[in-house]
């Protein structure tokens, strides 16, 4: 999703309550601050506050900082216990906050960004959710070039955050929330991406429930740079001697609607594992841009990923769904319903898929899966 119109789509759910999932706080924030019955507000960061299930009081108005995880505060594998006991690999959604005030580099912890709050993890797990796409800022995360040393701190948050995680059984997606940019510049060096890489994967290459995605929403780029700089990623990755998945993500925001016809030269990126994830993002309002609340028509899930299907199978690769969302209303929920069900009809080509925002309904469709 682009990063610049987050705000409009939280906002344009305004309803009398929130409903489950939905947010009800947080900075510029105009909806409502109280949720639907069996949810309450619980505080994230300075910038949202979600309806969690259950009581308890509301901490929408809460500005002290309590995200960040503690990785002292770890919980029993939820992975045989899951109700997400269907096709599906990977099941989830985003973890946004750690790649937030973008404007401001690299910010101040608690004021610009923050990292995802223990808490909704956990909770998330206790509801099936078993993937967490970490997005986080390539600036923050390497201040002078892409090769440089780490801040030892965003790293030490960052590692956090992906320890609680997995070891709480749940699978992390390393997402430098960059869109093929680094400080707003397009990244045309693919060795000194290629290293960045390296570096990160070292980091991680011990922990086996770690994925790796290459950069979130590749755009308006030249198709070819696109191709060399997901190829940079996964041998880097791999120089690393780092084995786990990794998603590759296209351009035209990965979009899957488009993606055979835009994205077909990925279908040359090679891996010695043979673990890559051609991951798609696909949005169903008018524009397939996740702006508008409202979806075009309740087929339209369908429609928009019949080609990707097809695209993947025909290519013998597999993909995920890495971001989706549809607005509260029938009709996405007809269209995200169709959606999902495609996706597990098809499960030889989908792995998965990963919210990004949660609907009300959600959890009903959920435990439907399996
Ligand atoms: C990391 O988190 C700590 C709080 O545990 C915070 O004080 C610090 O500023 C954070 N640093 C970065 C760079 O995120
Ligand atoms: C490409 O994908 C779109 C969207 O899924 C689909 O409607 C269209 O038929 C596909 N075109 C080809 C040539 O496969
Ligand atoms: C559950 C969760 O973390 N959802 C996040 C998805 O991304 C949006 C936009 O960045 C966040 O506001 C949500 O908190």
């Amino acid at each position: 999703m682009k990063s610049s119109i987050l705000a409009g789509i939280f906002a344009t759910g305004a309803v009398a309550q929130s409903g489950a999932w939905g947010q009800c706080g947080g900075n510029g924030w105009q909806g409502s601050t109280t949720c639907v019955s069996g949810y309450h507000c619980a505080y994230q960061n300075d910038w949202y506050s979600q309806c969690l299930p259950g009581g308890g009081a509301s901490t929408t108005l809460k500005t002290s900082t309590t995200a960040k995880p503690s990785a002292t505060t770890s919980a029993p594998p939820s992975t045989s216990t899951s109700p997400n006991t269907g096709k599906f690999k990977w099941f989830g959604i985003n973890q946004s906050c750690a790649e937030f005030g973008h404007d401001t580099l690299p910010g101040i912890w608690g004021k610009h960004f923050t990292f995802p709050s223990s808490t909704t993890i956990q909770t998330l797990i206790n509801d099936g959710y078993n993937t967490f796409r970490v997005a986080f800022s390539m600036e923050r995360l390497v201040h002078d070039d892409m090769t440089s040393a780490f801040d030892a701190g965003y790293l030490r948050n960052l590692t956090e955050t992906v320890d609680f995680i997995t070891n709480a059984g749940a699978y992390a997606v390393l997402d430098p929330h960059n869109y093929g940019r680094y400080y707003g510049n397009i990244i045309t060096n693919t060795n000194a991406f290629s290293t960045f890489w390296t570096n990160l994967a070292t980091k991680f290459a011990s922990n086996s429930r770690v994925i790796f995605d290459t950069n979130n929403e590749y755009n308006t780029m030249d198709q070819t740079l696109v191709l060399n700089l997901n190829q940079a990623a996964i041998d880097g990755i791999r120089a690393a001697g780092a084995k786990q998945h990794i998603f590759v993500e296209g351009n035209a925001w990965s979009g899957a609607w488009s993606w055979n016809t835009t994205n077909t030269n990925m279908a040359a990126l090679t891996d010695p594992e043979g673990k890559l994830v051609y991951e798609m993002h696909q949005y169903l309002d008018a524009d397939s841009s996740g702006t508008s609340p409202d979806c075009v028509s309740a087929q339209i899930g369908v429609q928009r990923v019949v080609g990707a299907t097809s695209w993947l199978r025909a290519n013998g690769k597999v993909g995920i769904i890495g971001e989706f969302a549809g607005g509260p209303n029938a009709v996405c929920q007809s269209a995200v319903t169709g959606l999902l069900d495609h996706l597990k009809a098809n499960s030889d080509v989908w792995m998965g898929a990963l919210w990004w925002a949660a609907g009300p309904w959600w959890a009903e469709y959920m435990y439907s899966f399996g």
